[in-house]
């Protein structure tokens, strides 16, 4: 017999999901940093065994959209419930509530399955933990409640076995050595990215987009070119810095990170370039895998 099927990830921003991904897949495939929104897209990450595939999805934290990007993030959010085999919906210990009303009324009516994963318990102590526990029992009683810890380990097994039994017998949706929907030049972008979640403040990284306009693979090197899209002219001054140290950071920060992903020697070559108003473009935003519809 073998099994298969969707299992997503869907919650508040920044709880964890992302963390929770990487740990299942053994790999840092989705970038985590302690900002909101890090994650704008699905990335479907595939765990493979003999007699079983677990197809998970990471998606964008649930917020009210603001503009067009924000939308686009919400609409992956929206497909991640229409697919799944399992949801696992994560909140962070501390929190109350998913702000999204519509949103949490499909999590406690789902006729599929529900695994509420409690993360960051490594903050809590005994007495906050089974509040919490029983809290969120009484507002998801369709729901399993796994108390966890994305971050050290914890739980995570017994989540995946639990997701393994709960998944229907089904032949696989991917070939078995597939890791992810994804190309390779998402995974540029993403790293990149991440680097500029870190190092710039305020609405600085959300005005950011990546575009990676060359990925040539050599016998022994993969050279790079990747376009780093800004919204306005001060923005662009912000990311290169005073005489161009904001922005080597950046490209030396990411290079390792790449050269360890892709087990091999990275050429990095960055620039920047304004594209005016991108995050509220749908032309824009189609071209960057956004907007779907
Ligand atoms: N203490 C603790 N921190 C965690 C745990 N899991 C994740 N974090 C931290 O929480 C922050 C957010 O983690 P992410 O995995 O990026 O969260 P996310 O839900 O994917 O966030 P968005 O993509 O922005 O919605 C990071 O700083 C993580 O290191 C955990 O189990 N314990
Ligand atoms: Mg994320």
């Amino acid at each position: 017999m073998h099994k298969a099927g969707f299992v997503n990830i869907i919650g508040n921003p920044n709880v964890g999901k992302s963390t929770l991904m990487n740990a299942f897949i053994g790999e840092k495939l989705s970038i985590i940093t302690s900002k909101a929104q890090t994650t704008r897209h699905r990335i479907l990450g595939i765990v493979n065994g003999d007699d079983f595939q677990v197809v998970l999805s990471d998606t964008p934290g649930i917020i009210k959209p603001a503009y067009e990007l924000q939308e686009s993030m919400m609409d992956f959010v929206k497909s991640a419930f229409e697919d799944a085999d399992v949801l696992l919906y994560m909140v962070e210990i501390g929190e109350r509530e998913l702000k999204d009303e519509a949103f949490f009324k499909k999590i406690q009516s789902s006729s599929i399955p529900v695994l509420l994963l409690l993360n960051k318990i490594d903050k809590s102590d005994q007495g906050q933990l089974e509040e919490q526990v029983q809290l969120w029992a009484e507002k998801v009683s369709n729901a399993e409640i796994y108390p966890i810890s994305a971050l050290e380990g914890f739980q995570v097994k017994e989540v995946f076995d639990r997701i393994i039994e709960l998944l229907p017998e089904s032949p696989p949706f991917y070939p078995k050595d597939q890791l992810t929907d994804k190309p390779e030049r998402f995974f540029v972008n993403e790293t990149i990215r991440e680097k500029i979640l870190l190092h710039y403040k305020k609405e600085v990284p959300y005005a950011v987009e990546i575009d990676t306009e060359e990925f040539f693979e050599d016998e022994d090197i993969i050279r790079m070119r990747s376009v780093i899209m800004v919204e306005r002219d001060t923005q662009k001054g912000i990311i290169i810095g005073h005489k161009g140290s904001a922005l080597k950071r950046v490209g030396i920060e990411a290079r390792k990170d790449l050269e360890k992903f892709f087990g091999k020697q990275v050429h990095l070559e960055l620039y920047v370039k304004v594209n005016k108003n991108w995050r509220t473009n749908q032309k824009q935003l189609k071209r960057f895998g956004y907007n779907q519809k």
